[in-house]
This record gives C-alpha cells, sequence and structure tokens, in this order.
C-alpha cells in the first residue's frame, strides 16, 4: 500500500468527469482502494474520490468510524443514486482538495445508492445522515465538481483566491 499525493484546487483535474470502471472490479482496482484508503487515514479524511489522487474512475473509499472505533471501511465502485429525497439537511462541509475552508452545504438527506463493492458485488444500500452527506460529496467529485461549486459565487471565489495565496507562499518557501 501507498500514500499518494492529493490534489488541490484549482488543479483542472479536479474538474474531469471520471470514467466508469469496465469489466468488473480487479486486483488493480483493489490496489488502487488500498492506497486510496490508506491516503484518507493519513489525510485524514472519512471519504476520498480516486480523482483527488488523480484517477479519472468512478471509485469512492469511505469510513466513518468516530475516533477510537474499530474501521470501517467502506468501498464503493460505479456508485450510483437510484433515489434521493426531497427533504435536504445542511451540513458544514469540507475537503480535503480544498483545505482549510468550510461551509453549508444543502444536500437530500436520505438517498437510496447502488454500486459494486471491493469483491465487485452489486448492493443497494439506503444512506441518510453523514454517510448520505459524505457519498454525496464524493459523487460530486466523480462529475468533476467541489462542495464550493455549490457555495455563491462571492464565496467561491473567496474559498478559490485564499487556496491560491496559500499555494503561492508554500512556494514561496520551498
Ligand atoms: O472528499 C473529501 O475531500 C473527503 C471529505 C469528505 C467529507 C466532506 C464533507 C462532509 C463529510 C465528508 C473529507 O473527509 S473532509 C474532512 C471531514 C472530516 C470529518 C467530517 C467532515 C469532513
Ligand atoms: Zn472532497
Amino acid at each position: 500500500m501507498a500514500i499518494r499525493p492529493i490534489l488541490t484546487a484549482p488543479d483542472l483535474r479536479l474538474k474531469q468527469k471520471s470514467a466508469p470502471v469496465e469489466g468488473g472490479v480487479t486486483d488493480e482496482h483493489r490496489a488502487l482502494m488500498d492506497d486510496m484508503l490508506e491516503t484518507m487515514y493519513e489525510a485524514p479524511g472519512i471519504g476520498l474520490a480516486a480523482i483527488q489522487v488523480g484517477v479519472p474512475l468512478r471509485i469512492i473509499v469511505m469510513d466513518l468510524a468516530r475516533e477510537g472505533e474499530e474501521k470501517q471501511p467502506r468501498y464503493f465502485v460505479n456508485p450510483e443514486i437510484l433515489w434521493a429525497s426531497e427533504e435536504t439537511q445542511p451540513y458544514e462541509e469540507g475537503c480535503l482538495s480544498v483545505p482549510d475552508f468550510y461551509d453549508e452545504v444543502e444536500r437530500p438527506a436520505r438517498v437510496k445508492l447502488r454500486y459494486l463493492n471491493y469483491k465487485g458485488e452489486q448492493i443497494e444500500e439506503d444512506a441518510e445522515g453523514l454517510f448520505a452527506v459524505c457519498i454525496q460529496h464524493e459523487m460530486d467529485h466523480l462529475e468533476g465538481v467541489l462542495f464550493i461549486d455549490h457555495l455563491s459565487r462571492l464565496k467561491r471565489e473567496n474559498a478559490l483566491r485564499k487556496l491560491k495565496k496559500a499555494r503561492k507562499e508554500a512556494a514561496l518557501q520551498a
């Protein structure tokens, strides 16, 4: 397993639409998911999409276990939302690709998912609460959408300006 670099905005690769995994889940995909999970734990985060480590495939990993709880890794290949509730819920989101910026995003409170798991088996599952928030946040990544794209233009431009300033200062100190 290996920790991979996480792309940060405004890297244009994050705006790509990721391609479906064709022909089933292979050992190569599983090795990628193992690396993604190790990268996510180290960040730390609770979810990660393959595009965030530069791989434009429809693959997501997640672990919603709390601090001190046993790890509960989850794997989602070619995830689809079959149904979403009209009821929405706000959540203060962050993103490993938009560091140090948090803001409230409104999303459907409950969704019905269909995806392939680590073994390549087809699963249908209902999600609510933080699971619903996280899977929708990660599925946005598969469409090239960041959570700041759901905010006002002023808030989005403010976030990107802060990121560009931080990147310039880091380059000067390197
Ligand atoms: O996509 C990512 O960058 C992973 C996010 C997932 C996430 C975003 C918003 C809401 C829930 C999950 C990172 O895990 S951001 C860090 C984080 C950690 C705990 C709770 C919320 C966000
Ligand atoms: Zn994110």
